[in-house]
């Protein structure tokens, strides 16, 4: 097979960069010792790029030979996908193979807030049982009223989820769907009607803060609140001040607005369950990932076709 150059961006995974090195040429913009020069003067060489970490606007202006891009992960809000496509570039992303672990990770979440996971474990670990007697009483996941906000792919996995414990579900999104659910045309109509709330939409412009101040107080006092999204889907200052106000209960949320760093107002908090962005990380699931991103590419230099492409790109 011909050797094509190849891009890469972000750190890649051992499986994947075996994979690709017997079909690409590659090489890794990190290693590069002067970016900008790089870029001016080899950054129109490279039709294929990989990335874990989006496509940064100095690589899309110099990267006037690009043809394909290949991104690890089902959001691309990191990628300027119209301007890719109004160029021809094809830019493809990893839906489905991570739909049950995200949800998974959800339910996960849940459990852990409304049972105080972290709390009862403290609790025994310390020998606080022995001590203090037994820890209080937690609050049950079954039976409950949940609202997803985005019933698209990651959403219906976890409204499967959640009809094993008997929930009532409501959702919504920018379309209404052909579910049993119930649905509601705007996200505080859904946080109104619900418990729990859950945000699974993609991030970017189109969603910035859905998640407002105005939502949590329609949640309310008793509400819980999940974001798996983006943190660029809730306005967290707003979610700050309502958990410090008790306006809503609790929250569990595995993406912040500027991450890695999250806010010390909710890392002091109790209520709250915390994860480093890591609802796909699994052997298993980063693997399928993996994968697709590979699968992409060299279907792509076979046929110049691609398998999963984000939909700004499904008509080139
Ligand atoms: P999807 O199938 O495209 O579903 C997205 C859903 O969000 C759709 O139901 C869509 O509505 C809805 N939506 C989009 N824009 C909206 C808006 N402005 N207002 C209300 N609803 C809106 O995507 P997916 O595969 O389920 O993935 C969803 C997102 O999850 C990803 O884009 C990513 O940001 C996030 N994610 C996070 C992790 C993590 O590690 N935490 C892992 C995977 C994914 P319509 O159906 O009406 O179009
Ligand atoms: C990944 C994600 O953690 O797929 C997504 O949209 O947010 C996660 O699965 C991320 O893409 C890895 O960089």
């Amino acid at each position: 097979m011909s050797s094509t150059k190849l891009l890469q961006i972000g750190s890649i995974s051992d499986r994947m960069r075996d994979a690709l090195a017997e079909a690409f040429e590659i090489d890794v913009l990190a290693d590069q010792s002067d970016r900008a020069a790089f870029l001016a003067e080899r950054g129109g060489d490279y039709p294929a790029v990989v990335t874990t970490a989006g496509l940064p606007d100095d690589v899309l202006s110099a990267a006037t030979g690009l043809k394909v891009v290949s991104s690890f992960g089902v959001g691309y809000d990191s990628i300027d996908a119209e301007a890719c496509a109004a160029r021809g570039i094809l830019v493809t992303h990893t839906p489905d193979v991570l739909n049950d672990e995200v949800a998974n990770t959800f339910v996960m979440l849940w459990l852990a807030v409304s049972r105080d996971l972290l709390g009862s474990e403290r609790h025994a670990r310390s020998g606080a049982w022995a001590k203090d007697g037994a820890y209080p009483l937690t609050r049950s996941i079954q039976g409950r009223r949940v609202g997803i906000l985005g019933l698209g792919r990651i959403g219906q996995t976890i409204a499967d989820r959640c009809e094993a414990f008997d929930a009532e579900i409501h959702y919504h999104s920018r379309s209404r769907k052909d579910v049993p659910y119930t649905y509601h045309d705007n996200p505080v109509a859904l946080a109104q009607a619900v418990e729990v709330l859950v945000a699974i939409t993609p991030g970017g412009a189109e969603t910035e803060h859905l998640v407002s101040a105005e939502v949590f107080d329609a949640l309310g006092p008793d509400g819980l609140f999940f974001n798996l999204a983006r943190g660029s889907v809730t306005d967290e200052a707003a979610l700050i001040q309502a958990l410090l106000d008790k306006r809503i209960a609790g929250a569990g949320l595995d993406v912040f607005e500027a991450e890695p760093k999250i806010p010390d107002a909710l890392k002091e908090m109790e209520n709250v369950v915390l994860l480093p962005h890591v609802a796909s990380a699994t052997y298993e699931t980063r693997a399928a990932m993996g994968d697709l991103v590979v699968r992409n590419l060299l279907q792509w230099q076979k046929d110049g076709s691609v398998l999963t492409a984000v939909p700004e790109c499904r008509d080139l």
